[in-house]
Protein backbone atom coordinates (compact mmCIF):
# COMPACT_ATOMS: atom_id res chain seq x y z
CA UNK A 1 0.00 0.00 0.00
CA UNK A 2 2.62 2.34 0.88
CA UNK A 3 3.75 2.17 -3.46
CA UNK A 4 0.55 3.44 -4.20
CA UNK A 5 1.30 7.02 -4.40
CA UNK A 6 3.75 6.40 -6.53
CA UNK A 7 1.79 4.53 -8.65
CA UNK A 8 -0.97 6.90 -8.35
CA UNK A 9 1.43 9.51 -10.13
CA UNK A 10 2.97 7.69 -12.40
CA UNK A 11 -0.81 6.95 -14.30
CA UNK A 12 -1.24 10.40 -14.01
CA UNK A 13 2.09 11.05 -15.75
CA UNK A 14 1.04 8.49 -18.60
CA UNK A 15 -1.96 10.02 -19.02
CA UNK A 16 -0.67 13.45 -19.35
CA UNK A 17 1.43 12.36 -22.00
CA UNK A 18 -1.17 10.40 -23.20
CA UNK A 19 -3.47 13.09 -23.37
CA UNK A 20 -0.18 15.51 -24.74
CA UNK A 21 0.14 13.06 -27.83
CA UNK A 22 -3.34 12.63 -28.48
CA UNK A 23 -4.30 16.14 -28.39
CA UNK A 24 -1.32 17.49 -30.69
CA UNK A 25 -1.14 21.38 -31.23
CA UNK A 26 -4.26 21.92 -28.72
CA UNK A 27 -4.22 25.66 -27.69
CA UNK A 28 -1.61 26.27 -30.98
CA UNK A 29 -1.85 26.98 -34.23
CA UNK A 30 -2.32 23.66 -35.56
CA UNK A 31 -4.72 20.62 -35.83
CA UNK A 32 -8.60 20.59 -35.76
CA UNK A 33 -8.37 23.16 -32.83
CA UNK A 34 -11.50 25.97 -33.40
CA UNK A 35 -10.64 28.56 -36.32
CA UNK A 36 -8.72 31.46 -35.31
CA UNK A 37 -8.56 34.02 -37.28
CA UNK A 38 -5.14 35.21 -37.08
CA UNK A 39 -3.71 31.59 -37.76
CA UNK A 40 -2.25 31.69 -40.94
CA UNK A 41 -0.87 28.65 -40.80
CA UNK A 42 -3.70 26.69 -40.27
CA UNK A 43 -5.48 28.10 -43.03
CA UNK A 44 -2.94 27.80 -45.81
CA UNK A 45 -3.87 24.89 -47.60
CA UNK A 46 -0.64 23.05 -49.39
CA UNK A 47 0.84 25.19 -52.64
CA UNK A 48 -1.51 24.22 -55.83
CA UNK A 49 -4.51 23.04 -54.06
CA UNK A 50 -7.66 24.36 -52.48
CA UNK A 51 -8.65 23.57 -48.90
CA UNK A 52 -10.26 19.90 -48.64
CA UNK A 53 -13.48 20.14 -47.26
CA UNK A 54 -12.65 18.89 -43.28
CA UNK A 55 -10.74 21.95 -43.32
CA UNK A 56 -13.31 24.49 -43.71
CA UNK A 57 -13.25 26.87 -40.54
CA UNK A 58 -15.49 29.02 -39.27
CA UNK A 59 -14.11 32.81 -39.59
CA UNK A 60 -13.91 34.13 -36.01
CA UNK A 61 -12.13 37.88 -35.35
CA UNK A 62 -9.09 37.85 -33.49
CA UNK A 63 -7.90 40.98 -32.29
CA UNK A 64 -4.58 39.85 -31.26
CA UNK A 65 -3.74 38.79 -35.17
CA UNK A 66 -6.08 40.22 -37.10
CA UNK A 67 -4.47 42.67 -39.44
CA UNK A 68 -5.81 45.89 -41.99
CA UNK A 69 -5.40 48.28 -44.76
CA UNK A 70 -6.33 51.69 -45.30
CA UNK A 71 -5.65 53.76 -47.70
CA UNK A 72 -7.24 56.83 -49.79
CA UNK A 73 -7.91 56.60 -53.65
CA UNK A 74 -6.61 59.61 -55.93
CA UNK A 75 -7.66 60.42 -58.86
CA UNK A 76 -5.15 61.92 -61.60
CA UNK A 77 -5.78 64.00 -64.41
CA UNK A 78 -8.53 66.61 -64.49
CA UNK A 79 -11.77 65.00 -63.18
CA UNK A 80 -14.71 65.00 -65.82
CA UNK A 81 -17.12 67.56 -65.30
CA UNK A 82 -19.74 66.82 -62.21
CA UNK A 83 -23.22 67.40 -64.07
CA UNK A 84 -26.13 68.02 -61.95
CA UNK A 85 -29.24 65.75 -61.82
CA UNK A 86 -32.26 66.93 -64.08
CA UNK A 87 -35.45 65.91 -61.91
CA UNK A 88 -38.06 67.80 -64.18
CA UNK A 89 -39.33 64.80 -65.36
CA UNK A 90 -41.06 63.72 -61.93
CA UNK A 91 -42.86 67.18 -59.98
CA UNK A 92 -42.02 65.21 -57.21
CA UNK A 93 -38.62 64.90 -57.04
CA UNK A 94 -37.67 68.30 -58.53
CA UNK A 95 -39.92 69.36 -55.64
CA UNK A 96 -38.09 67.52 -53.06
CA UNK A 97 -34.63 68.87 -54.00
CA UNK A 98 -36.17 72.76 -54.92
CA UNK A 99 -33.34 74.57 -56.49
CA UNK A 100 -30.70 72.64 -54.88
CA UNK A 101 -27.83 71.54 -57.78
CA UNK A 102 -27.43 67.33 -57.54
CA UNK A 103 -24.65 66.55 -59.01
CA UNK A 104 -24.86 63.22 -60.97
CA UNK A 105 -22.34 60.49 -58.70
CA UNK A 106 -20.48 58.70 -61.56
CA UNK A 107 -17.55 60.64 -60.73
CA UNK A 108 -17.30 62.48 -57.14
CA UNK A 109 -14.04 64.09 -56.90
CA UNK A 110 -12.41 66.41 -54.46
CA UNK A 111 -9.11 67.46 -54.02
CA UNK A 112 -7.79 64.92 -56.06
CA UNK A 113 -10.01 62.06 -54.08
CA UNK A 114 -12.70 59.69 -55.39
CA UNK A 115 -15.49 59.07 -53.35
CA UNK A 116 -17.96 56.15 -54.07
CA UNK A 117 -15.32 53.18 -54.78
CA UNK A 118 -15.73 50.14 -53.66
CA UNK A 119 -12.40 48.28 -52.27
CA UNK A 120 -12.64 44.45 -51.80
CA UNK A 121 -10.57 41.49 -51.24
CA UNK A 122 -10.61 38.73 -53.68
CA UNK A 123 -12.52 35.40 -52.31
CA UNK A 124 -9.69 33.84 -53.73
CA UNK A 125 -7.29 35.02 -51.60
CA UNK A 126 -5.11 32.51 -50.22
CA UNK A 127 -5.46 34.30 -47.05
CA UNK A 128 -9.04 33.80 -47.19
CA UNK A 129 -9.05 29.84 -48.30
CA UNK A 130 -10.15 27.45 -46.14
CA UNK A 131 -12.52 29.90 -44.33
CA UNK A 132 -16.52 30.21 -43.76
CA UNK A 133 -18.27 33.40 -43.12
CA UNK A 134 -21.19 33.30 -41.35
CA UNK A 135 -24.14 35.00 -43.33
CA UNK A 136 -25.43 38.25 -41.48
CA UNK A 137 -29.31 38.87 -40.91
CA UNK A 138 -29.28 42.31 -40.41
CA UNK A 139 -30.15 43.64 -43.78
CA UNK A 140 -28.38 46.40 -45.96
CA UNK A 141 -30.77 49.39 -46.42
CA UNK A 142 -31.51 50.60 -49.85
CA UNK A 143 -33.16 53.56 -49.75
CA UNK A 144 -34.99 55.67 -52.46
CA UNK A 145 -34.89 59.31 -51.19
CA UNK A 146 -35.25 62.28 -53.05
CA UNK A 147 -35.49 59.94 -56.43
CA UNK A 148 -31.90 58.71 -55.73
CA UNK A 149 -30.45 55.31 -54.49
CA UNK A 150 -28.77 56.18 -51.03
CA UNK A 151 -25.75 54.41 -50.95
CA UNK A 152 -24.99 54.83 -54.33
CA UNK A 153 -22.22 51.99 -54.41
CA UNK A 154 -22.61 49.38 -50.92
CA UNK A 155 -21.00 46.12 -50.33
CA UNK A 156 -23.75 43.64 -49.20
CA UNK A 157 -22.88 39.41 -48.26
CA UNK A 158 -23.94 36.85 -50.12
CA UNK A 159 -27.83 35.65 -48.79
CA UNK A 160 -27.74 38.77 -46.90
CA UNK A 161 -31.10 40.42 -46.77
CA UNK A 162 -31.63 44.04 -48.83
CA UNK A 163 -34.30 45.88 -47.73
CA UNK A 164 -35.01 48.00 -50.63
CA UNK A 165 -37.39 51.19 -49.19
CA UNK A 166 -39.43 53.70 -50.65
CA UNK A 167 -38.93 57.02 -48.84
CA UNK A 168 -40.15 59.41 -51.81
CA UNK A 169 -44.03 59.92 -52.31
CA UNK A 170 -43.81 59.02 -55.89
CA UNK A 171 -43.56 55.39 -57.52
CA UNK A 172 -40.38 53.93 -57.82
CA UNK A 173 -38.79 50.78 -60.01
CA UNK A 174 -36.29 49.05 -58.98
CA UNK A 175 -34.78 46.61 -61.30
CA UNK A 176 -31.24 44.86 -61.75
CA UNK A 177 -29.99 42.12 -64.35
CA UNK A 178 -26.80 40.41 -63.05
CA UNK A 179 -24.37 38.30 -64.70
CA UNK A 180 -24.20 35.70 -61.87
CA UNK A 181 -27.32 36.16 -60.02
CA UNK A 182 -31.13 36.33 -60.50
CA UNK A 183 -32.19 39.52 -61.49
CA UNK A 184 -35.45 41.04 -60.80
CA UNK A 185 -37.72 44.04 -61.65
CA UNK A 186 -40.30 45.34 -58.92
CA UNK A 187 -42.53 48.53 -58.50
CA UNK A 188 -42.96 50.42 -55.23
CA UNK A 189 -45.72 52.68 -55.99
CA UNK A 190 -46.14 54.31 -52.58
CA UNK A 191 -44.26 55.77 -49.82
CA UNK A 192 -43.26 53.25 -46.96
CA UNK A 193 -43.30 50.34 -49.24
CA UNK A 194 -40.14 48.07 -48.65
CA UNK A 195 -39.10 44.79 -50.39
CA UNK A 196 -36.34 42.22 -49.80
CA UNK A 197 -33.91 40.55 -52.28
CA UNK A 198 -30.95 38.57 -51.92
CA UNK A 199 -28.13 37.79 -54.14
CA UNK A 200 -26.91 34.20 -53.85
CA UNK A 201 -23.48 34.25 -55.56
CA UNK A 202 -20.45 36.60 -55.67
CA UNK A 203 -20.65 39.82 -57.76
CA UNK A 204 -18.06 41.93 -57.77
CA UNK A 205 -16.18 42.97 -60.87
CA UNK A 206 -18.19 44.64 -61.62
CA UNK A 207 -21.15 45.24 -59.06
CA UNK A 208 -24.81 44.12 -59.55
CA UNK A 209 -26.05 47.40 -61.01
CA UNK A 210 -29.41 48.91 -59.85
CA UNK A 211 -31.43 50.97 -62.04
CA UNK A 212 -34.63 52.56 -61.79
CA UNK A 213 -37.63 52.65 -64.84
CA UNK A 214 -39.52 55.39 -63.63
CA UNK A 215 -36.30 57.79 -63.25
CA UNK A 216 -33.44 57.11 -65.96
CA UNK A 217 -31.43 59.24 -64.02
CA UNK A 218 -31.36 56.88 -60.79
CA UNK A 219 -28.83 54.44 -60.47
CA UNK A 220 -27.02 52.09 -58.03
CA UNK A 221 -24.01 49.49 -57.57
CA UNK A 222 -24.38 46.73 -55.28
CA UNK A 223 -20.97 44.28 -55.31
CA UNK A 224 -21.98 40.87 -53.24
CA UNK A 225 -19.26 39.27 -51.18
CA UNK A 226 -18.85 35.76 -49.53
CA UNK A 227 -16.70 37.47 -46.61
CA UNK A 228 -17.05 40.84 -44.59
CA UNK A 229 -13.56 42.32 -46.39
CA UNK A 230 -15.03 45.69 -48.12
CA UNK A 231 -15.26 48.92 -47.91
CA UNK A 232 -16.51 52.01 -49.77
CA UNK A 233 -14.64 54.88 -50.11
CA UNK A 234 -16.53 58.06 -48.47
CA UNK A 235 -16.25 61.83 -49.72
CA UNK A 236 -12.36 61.80 -48.15
CA UNK A 237 -11.65 59.35 -50.76
CA UNK A 238 -10.93 57.23 -47.88
CA UNK A 239 -11.41 53.44 -46.81
CA UNK A 240 -10.86 50.92 -44.39
CA UNK A 241 -10.71 47.24 -44.12
CA UNK A 242 -10.19 45.81 -40.89
CA UNK A 243 -9.89 42.06 -39.25
CA UNK A 244 -8.49 40.83 -41.91
CA UNK A 245 -6.96 37.38 -41.25
CA UNK A 246 -2.87 37.67 -41.96
CA UNK A 247 -1.71 36.50 -45.30
CA UNK A 248 -1.67 36.55 -48.84
CA UNK A 249 -4.21 38.57 -49.85
CA UNK A 250 -5.30 40.26 -53.55
CA UNK A 251 -7.10 43.84 -53.32
CA UNK A 252 -9.24 45.37 -55.96
CA UNK A 253 -10.52 48.63 -56.60
CA UNK A 254 -13.55 49.80 -58.31
CA UNK A 255 -15.19 52.60 -59.07
CA UNK A 256 -17.88 53.04 -61.96
CA UNK A 257 -16.78 55.09 -64.52
CA UNK A 258 -15.81 54.34 -68.21
CA UNK A 259 -14.10 58.08 -68.54
CA UNK A 260 -11.58 56.47 -65.72
CA UNK A 261 -9.24 53.41 -66.01
CA UNK A 262 -9.23 50.73 -64.06
CA UNK A 263 -10.34 48.62 -62.15
CA UNK A 264 -7.10 48.36 -59.88
CA UNK A 265 -5.38 44.92 -58.40
CA UNK A 266 -2.94 44.93 -55.54
CA UNK A 267 -1.08 42.33 -54.37
CA UNK A 268 -0.31 42.10 -50.39
CA UNK A 269 0.83 40.25 -47.77
CA UNK A 270 -0.18 40.78 -44.46
CA UNK A 271 1.37 39.87 -41.20
CA UNK A 272 -0.18 39.37 -38.11
CA UNK A 273 -1.61 42.83 -36.32
CA UNK A 274 -0.05 44.81 -39.33
CA UNK A 275 -1.78 47.84 -40.15
CA UNK A 276 -1.17 48.67 -43.96
CA UNK A 277 -1.41 51.54 -45.99
CA UNK A 278 -2.65 50.80 -49.74
CA UNK A 279 -3.36 53.64 -51.78
CA UNK A 280 -5.21 53.16 -55.03
CA UNK A 281 -4.53 56.12 -58.23
CA UNK A 282 -7.32 56.23 -61.10
CA UNK A 283 -6.27 57.92 -64.15
CA UNK A 284 -8.48 59.87 -66.04
CA UNK A 285 -8.65 58.39 -69.62
CU1 LIG B 1 -37.33 55.98 -59.30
Amino acid sequence: MRRRPLLVASSLLALSLLVLVACGGCGGSKGEAPARAGDASARTPAPGGSAPADTVRAYQPSPATDASIAGKVALEGDPPRMVPHNFDADPTCSQIHGDAKVLKEEVVAKEGRLKNVLVYAKSSSRALEGLRFETPTTPVVLDQKGCLYQPHVFGVRTGQPIAIRNSDATSHNIKCAPKKNSGFNISQAKKGMEDEKKFDKEESAPPIRLECNVHPWMNGYAGVFSHPFFAVTGEDGTYSIPGLPPGDYEIVAWQESTKLDGPKTEKVTLGPKESRTLDFTFKVK
